[in-house]
Order: structure tokens, then C-alpha cells, then sequence
């Protein structure tokens, strides 16, 4: 792999350390872990917005971590407001969710600036940086007006919405031109790059097409948009499968259910992972089955989120009471058809539960790509289980020998239900499984961050004049020496 860049930094919301019972660790999600080995090489700087200042200031790591100290409304207005209650609903279709409130989109403004303003003070001369999310998206320009020097990187986690959809937010042709301040901006896949194609068009952005990537001219330089779809730490999650203390928790797990066929779900309690409409369809599968009601259980982890937004908080109690509504009709003393566990699992758990499972259920209404779908096959050992996928998540465009269904299909997403919980697997259901897996293995995390950092350095040399260039080998020569 690509040494990084000696002046890599990475703006986030997240933080890369949290503060747990034990002190302080590395935040869960493989973009986290992609993210860690390369700044420990680069001995760059992280700066997150939406940390606590402690979890940083405590770690003990070869590179900065510099939480920002925003007002608490600044950052209730930024995050539950317009990151939470407008950009995210309206980039996965739920508009009649969405709040557009003016002080909200200033605390926006505000906290781009605030990050852009730390990245342009810790960037050395010609460092790399890489911005990421819907929660940061002017920060790319802002910081571009500060540091013209910088090469610029924006990944955009979600979906990005259409056309149609993006012109209710008052502040599209703002939000657009802040994404378009970086030289390299990433989507997921090829339809969320069209879908950006659309929004240009839209708002009279000149742009032109290479191949599927959108190129918009900008003075001296060019945005570049491309599809990079992220993966996870495959030999992570592999080497969970073939551990013998998992495998032994698996089996458990079986037993304690009854022996039967387990399903699984990993989602955020978010309204758009479908849980609620999950949890109906299997009802349904109940009503009509009564094989499925002696011998198929749901098992939900669902991670609580974003309490702070009553959208959340709604659903948390939606999801319970479903929960609870099912457990009454079909339940008995010996047996409950869905166990709910509402809280975070550590990843050896996680990966019991997809070990146990026959079949992982992964039914988002929408999402940019979905992290546990890719994470079911990489846990397992053997091809065997089967994946069922809904078509709104950005992992069908992947993941195409999985089981697709159309969540708003009440009586397909039940009879899909019914089909991975009770047909017997085959040999093509082998065969599907050994084609995600190798699907799975070629989108590693690791893969996807260095070669977006890789890409991104490319596509900046492209535009810097030859002279240019050597001065700046020039001027990098003693940093590579000292690494
Ligand atoms: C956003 C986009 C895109 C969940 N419960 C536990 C746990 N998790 C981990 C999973 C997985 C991650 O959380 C969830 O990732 P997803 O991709 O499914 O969803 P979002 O959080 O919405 O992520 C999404 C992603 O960004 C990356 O670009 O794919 O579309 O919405 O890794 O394992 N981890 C542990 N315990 C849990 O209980 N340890």
C-alpha cells in the first residue's frame, strides 16, 4: 500500500476515540478503523466537530486530534437541526420529515466554518484533506477560499438525493457549491453520480461528462465527482468467523433460540433502515405461517441513535411497541418470535449473531450503502446463509447475488422473508454466497480509503503545472526523510 501523505488531515463529526466505561477507545465502524492505520503513518491531524473534548485530549496516538469547543446550542442547531432533521431525511426521500429553520442552517454555516478554519491552521503547505459527510459539506469550499494550496477530498456517506427532492432545501445552491470547493468528491455508486448529474442540471451548474464521472470546471482547477462504493474490514470480520470462542457463542445462541432458523438485523434505530416495516412483514409471515411461527425468530440489534431529534425518538417507542405487539400475539412463555436488543453489541457479539444466523435481513427504505450486509458475508467462515438486500441500499449495486426485495412491498418483503427463513438452501444459494464473498474480499475498507486518497492526489497533480510540481517535491523532501 501507498505510503500517505505526511500531511493527511481528516475532518469529521465523528471523533476517531470515545470514552467507554474502560477509558478511552477506538470508536466502532470500519471507516474508523480504514481511517486509523493511515494517520498513525501520516502523523497528520484529525479534527472533529461533533466530539467531546476529552475522549481527544486523553488519547495517546502518533497524530492530533483536535476536538472543536462549540456553543452547545450551536452544535444542538447543527447537528439535531440541520445535519439531522433536514439533510438527512431529505437525501434518503422522507421531505415530510424534514425542518428547514434559517438559525439552523446558520449554525451550519457556523460549524463548517469553524472546522474549515482548524483545517486551514493545522494543514502544512500542500497537505491532503479529507472531509467527510452530509454534516460537513460547505467546508470543502470554505476551506479552499482560506488554503487555495490544499488538495481537497469530500466523501458524501449517503445517498445523494434527486433532483426534484433537493429543491426543497433553500440552501441547495449553497450546499452544492460548498461540495464542489474539493478537487475529488466521492458517492457510493453510479446512480447516486447520476443523481448529481441531475442536480447540476438543475441549478445551471456547467459541468461535463468522463466516462461516469462528472467533471465541473472551477477557475484554474476542476471538481472532479466519482463513484468510490466503501467496503469493511473484511480480514477483521473473517478472522471473527473463524474464531473458536465465536463460533462457540454462535452455537449457543442457536440452542438458547430453540434450535430453529434465526434471522438477523443490525441497524441504527433510524425510520430509514425499515425496522418497523421489517417487523410488520414478519407479523404478516407469522399470521400466515404456522411453520414460521414454531420455528423462525427475528433477532433486531438496534443500535439506539440521534435521541436528541423527536423523529428518533418517536420510532424508538414505534419499534418497541411493534415489538411488544407481536410478542403478545405469538409469544409464549418458551418461545418469542423477535428479540429486540436495544443497545450497542461489541463486535465479537455482532459477529456471533451473524454467525448464528441463517439468513441476515437487511431492508433499508433507503441507504447510501449499508455496512452489515458486507460484514454478514465476510463473517462467515463457509458459503452458506443467505443475504436478503433491499434495492434502496447502495449495496444491491454491489452486491448483486444477494436476495433483493422492495421493502414498500408489504406482501414481497413477507413472502422474501419467508423464502430465506424457510426454504431449504441449495446449491445455487452456495453459489450466491461464494459470489458475495468474493465481491466482499475486493471492497475492503482499506482498499477504498488508500485508493481514494491515491485518486485524489492524482487528479490534483493533473492540474498542477510542471515548475509547480518540483518545487513542491522540493519543499516535501526533508518531511519524507524525517518519517
Ligand atoms: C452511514 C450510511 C454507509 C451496528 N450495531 C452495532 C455495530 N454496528 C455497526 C455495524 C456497521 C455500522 O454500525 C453501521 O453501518 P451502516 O453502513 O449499516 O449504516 P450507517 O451507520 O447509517 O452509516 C451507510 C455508511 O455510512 C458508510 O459510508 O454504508 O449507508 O448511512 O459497521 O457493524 N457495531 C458494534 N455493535 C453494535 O451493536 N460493534
Amino acid at each position: 500500500m501507498k505510503t500517505p501523505s505526511p500531511r493527511l488531515v481528516i475532518v469529521s463529526a465523528r471523533a476517531p476515540f470515545v470514552r467507554t466505561s474502560n477509558g478511552i477507545a477506538r470508536a466502532p465502524g470500519g471507516l474508523i478503523s480504514a481511517l486509523l492505520p493511515l494517520m498513525r503513518r501520516s502523523r497528520g491531524t484529525w479534527i472533529a466537530t461533533g466530539a467531546d473534548r476529552d475522549p481527544c485530549d486523553a488519547s495517546e496516538v502518533p497524530f492530533r486530534v483536535r476536538a472543536l469547543s462549540l456553543p452547545s446550542e450551536i452544535r444542538a442547531a447543527w447537528y439535531a437541526g440541520a445535519s439531522n432533521g433536514a439533510l438527512w431525511p431529505l437525501a434518503h426521500g422522507f421531505l415530510e420529515v424534514c425542518r428547514f429553520r434559517a438559525e439552523q442552517a446558520r449554525a451550519y454555516l457556523e460549524v463548517c466554518r469553524a472546522a474549515a478554519d482548524a483545517a486551514a491552521e493545522h494543514a502544512p503547505r500542500h497537505a491532503v484533506v479529507w472531509v467527510h459527510d452530509y454534516q460537513l459539506a460547505l467546508v470543502p469550499a470554505l476551506l479552499r477560499a482560506r488554503r487555495p494550496d490544499l488538495t481537497i477530498g469530500f466523501f458524501w456517506h449517503i445517498p445523494w438525493p434527486a433532483a426534484e427532492s433537493l429543491r426543497v432545501l433553500p440552501w441547495a445552491a449553497e450546499l452544492v457549491e460548498g461540495i464542489l470547493g474539493a478537487d475529488l468528491v466521492g458517492l457510493h455508486v453510479p446512480r447516486y453520480v447520476r443523481a448529481f448529474h441531475d442536480t447540476l442540471d438543475e441549478l445551471g451548474v456547467a459541468y461535463m461528462s468522463e466516462g461516469s464521472s462528472i467533471v465541473v470546471p472551477k477557475g484554474e482547477r476542476t471538481a472532479r465527482i466519482e463513484t468510490w462504493p466503501i467496503g469493511v474490514d473484511v480480514e477483521g470480520w473473517a478472522s471473527l468467523g473463524r474464531d473458536e470462542n465465536v463460533a462457540a457463542e454462535a452455537e449457543r445462541i442457536r440452542s438458547d433460540l430453540g434450535g430453529g432458523r434465526v434471522l438477523v438485523s443490525v441497524d441504527r434505530m433510524d425510520y430509514a433502515k425499515g425496522i418497523v416495516e421489517r417487523l410488520e412483514a414478519f407479523e404478516r409471515l407469522l399470521e400466515q405461517s404456522s411453520e414460521a411461527r414454531e420455528r423462525v425468530t427475528l433477532v433486531q440489534i438496534g443500535v439506539p441513535s440521534r435521541e436528541t431529534v423527536a423523529a428518533y425518538r418517536e420510532l424508538r417507542q414505534r419499534i418497541e411497541a411493534t415489538v411488544g405487539r407481536i410478542q403478545g400475539r405469538f409469544g409464549s412463555p418458551r418461545r418469542k418470535p423477535v428479540h429486540l436488543f436495544a443497545r450497542t453489541l461489541d463486535a465479537t457479539e455482532l459477529a456471533a449473531y451473524y454467525l448464528a444466523a441463517d439468513a441476515a435481513i437487511v431492508t433499508p427504505k433507503r441507504d447510501g450503502m449499508n455496512l452489515v450486509a458486507f460484514e454478514y458475508v465476510a463473517t462467515r467462515p463457509r458459503p452458506n446463509g443467505r443475504l436478503l438486500l433491499s434495492t434502496f441500499a447502495g449495496a444491491a449495486d454491489v452486491l448483486s447475488e444477494a436476495h433483493l426485495v422492495n421493502p414498500y412491498d408489504e406482501d414481497g418483503l413477507a413472502s422474501a422473508i419467508a423464502d430465506v427463513a424457510l426454504a431449504p438452501e441449495t446449491a445455487s444459494d452456495s453459489a450466491r454466497m461464494a459470489a458475495l464473498k468474493t465481491r466482499v474480499s475486493r471492497l475492503s475498507v482499506e482498499t477504498w480509503a488508500s485508493g481514494f486518497l491515491a485518486r485524489l492526489e492524482q487528479v490534483t497533480e493533473e492540474r498542477v503545472p510542471a515548475r509547480e510540481r518540483q518545487m513542491r517535491l522540493a519543499a516535501s523532501a526533508p518531511v519524507s526523510r524525517a518519517r
